[in-house]
């Protein structure tokens, strides 16, 4: 996406990305170097920029909610390395680079995901930590950490990631593909936005239009995702298309055609701008987020 405030905040990411990851002994320095491989090797950053964005939003300081940003950054950098082992997807590029297990072997690949997820939790918990004399903000990294832990979790992406292994190969209902996206996909954008809605305070009336926004969106990113794995250009992807189909994956197009599918998605992406509308120019960065998706498939 080419909105400044996009650039802007996926820039600040970026160069903070690496700072709140705990320090690593020299003797664990393969460990160390995996992870940052699969961290470094690019990505739209689109979980963190969304937690900034909110956090901005509710009035928030989003340097505050920085540690909380790179954490879901780890997080989703942990999954993709897993996703790719031979025993999920078995993928040999991602973000445009040969996946972590090609590089690092399998067994590192493992530890590498491990070591992220827990450094996310090492990171926020240690924010946390310097919010023990104020009470509101300590409540607030609480409530951002429980939602990112539930949204990563066995409630929200493993969930999904799990369903998704398991209806490989035979023909899901709709039912259990919209259960599929909106956990594996949705759960980790929702819980971004949510945290950094909590980070910045926000009461209860935006948290709420702030989650159906974000809902919107995370169901709407894995059907352009699909979309995609059809219809995009490896090299734009940095990953190989035509994955889905060679797998038997239950996915939008499969299911439903492509036309319904980008119908859908325009749908998806019009209900997600409509909960903006009412913010006018504050609520522009995240219509236009929105808007950015649906035209990425077309
Ligand atoms: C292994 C617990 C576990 C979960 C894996 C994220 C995930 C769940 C699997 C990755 C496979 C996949 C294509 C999932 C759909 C979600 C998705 C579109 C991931 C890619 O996210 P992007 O496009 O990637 O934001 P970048 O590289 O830009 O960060």
């Amino acid at each position: 996406m080419n909105h400044p405030e996009y650039i802007r905040l996926k820039g600040l990411v970026n160069e903070h990305l690496l700072d709140f990851l705990p320090e690593i002994d020299n003797k664990s320095i393969t460990l160390y170097d995996s992870m940052k491989y699969s961290l470094t090797a690019g990505g739209k950053r689109l979980r963190p920029v969304l937690l900034l964005a909110a956090c901005n939003f509710c009035g928030g300081d989003e340097r505050r909610a920085l540690p909380y940003a790179c954490a879901v950054e780890y997080i989703h950098t942990y999954s993709l390395i897993h996703d790719d082992l031979p025993a999920m997807d078995n993928d040999d590029l991602r973000r445009g680079k040969p996946t972590n297990h090609k590089v690092y072997g399998e067994a590192i690949a493992l530890l590498a995901g491990d070591g992220l997820l827990s450094s996310a939790f090492e990171a926020m918990t240690k924010d946390m930590f310097l919010c023990f004399d104020d009470p509101a903000q300590l409540k607030q990294s609480t409530r951002a950490i429980h939602e990112i832990a539930k949204g990563s979790g066995c409630r929200g992406m493993v969930a999904g990631q799990c369903a998704d292994l398991e209806t490989e190969n035979r023909q899901c209902s709709r039912e259990m593909l919209d259960y599929i996206h909106i956990n594996k996909t949705g759960s980790l954008i929702i819980s971004s936005v949510r945290a950094g809605a909590y980070l910045g305070s926000a009461d209860i009336n935006t948290l709420e239009e702030l989650s159906n926004y974000a809902e919107y969106l995370g169901l709407a990113f894995q059907i352009a995702d699909d979309l995609l794995d059809v219809y995009g250009q490896e090299d734009v992807m940095g990953k190989r298309a035509g994955v889905d189909l060679e797998r038997h994956k239950n996915t939008y197009p499969a299911l439903y055609g492509a036309e319904a599918s980008q119908a859908r998605l325009r749908e998806l992406t019009a209900a997600a701008v409509r909960v903006m509308e009412p913010y006018e120019e504050r609520g522009s960065f995240f219509a236009a987020l929105a808007a950015s998706l649906a035209e990425r498939t077309e």
